[in-house]
């Protein structure tokens, strides 16, 4: 029949918005980050300790270590007390095939503080390997430069809304991190063959262990970040295992060597001290 204005117009079609899903920090990873936080600290005291009898002029290799593993503290205790961190929202396709493709939005909880502390740690890592090898002012420069956009790519990536931007900005990253490597380990295993044997070999295993540690970061961002494959939790317990290998690990084996290698010294000049 023909419906009149009298009918009832039936059941009102409602549209149930999907809430967002949250992914965040849980117990584990809120423990890991304070256990973090105290091996920095640990370590940069260690560092400190080592440095005492050893001459200001001598003294460049732990400064600058030193320095790297402070900077981490400082990182490490603003995410732990719950700083430093922000939910990143995108939009998410549902995983699950037998139901039909709605789309939500997806938040994960990011630390940006991470990338504050790459910005400065990763360039004294680089200045520590680079003077090692004995290589000039220039590629230094350049290698740091190159470094400091990688980072801030990664920052953008993190905080991208959209595909493009995200995996526009990580793979602007992966490109600057190109020529960290080209600049430092590359031309390094060039120059560093000036400081004789010993320095050489020394330097091929840091270097070596460095980028082997450095390029896991853009994959576990990939995976974790990128693709969010994996809780935040995990993430964070890959990223303290990495920190603590690229830091403290790095910083032992560094200063030790430095300590037993006479020809590791660098020529520092009179505005480093003046003995
Ligand atoms: C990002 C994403 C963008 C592409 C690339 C990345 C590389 C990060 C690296 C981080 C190293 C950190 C270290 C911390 C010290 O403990 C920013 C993840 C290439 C190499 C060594």
């Amino acid at each position: 029949a023909k419906p009149t204005h009298t009918d009832s117009p039936g059941p009102i079609p409602t549209v149930i918005p999907t809430p967002p899903q949250f992914q965040e920090i849980g117990e584990t990873g809120h423990r890991t980050l304070w256990v973090v936080f105290a091996l920095m600290v640990l370590s940069s005291g260690f560092f400190a300790f080592m440095s005492w009898n050893v001459p200001i002029s001598k003294r460049l290799y732990h400064v600058i270590t030193t320095l790297i593993t402070i900077t981490a503290s400082l990182s490490y205790f603003a995410m732990a007390s719950g700083h430093a961190t922000s939910f990143s929202c995108t939009p998410a396709k549902d995983h699950h095939k037998h139901v039909p493709d709605i789309g939500y939005t997806e938040c994960r909880q990011v630390f940006w503080g991470r990338y504050v502390d790459w910005a400065i740690t990763t360039p004294l890592l680089l200045l520590d390997l680079s003077l090692l090898a004995g290589i000039d002012g220039a590629h230094t420069l350049m290698a740091v430069i190159a470094d400091v956009i990688m980072v801030l790519s990664g920052l953008f990536a993190s905080q991208g809304e959209t595909a493009t931007q995200r995996w526009g900005w990580y793979a602007i990253g992966c490109v600057s991190y190109l020529f960290v490597i080209w600049h430092v380990a590359l031309h390094g295993a060039r120059t560093v063959t000036a400081k004789g044997r010993s320095v050489t070999r020394l330097f091929s295993s840091l270097a070596l262990f460095t980028f082997v540690l450095w390029t896991a970061y853009p994959i576990v961002w990939g995976i974790a970040d990128g693709a969010h494959r994996t809780t935040v939790d995990t993430e964070i317990l890959i990223y303290a295992v990495l920190d603590i290998l690229a830091k403290p690990v790095f910083g032992l084996w560094l200063l030790f060597s430095h300590r037993s290698l006479a020809e590791t010294n660098v020529d520092v000049g009179g505005w480093w001290s003046h003995g």
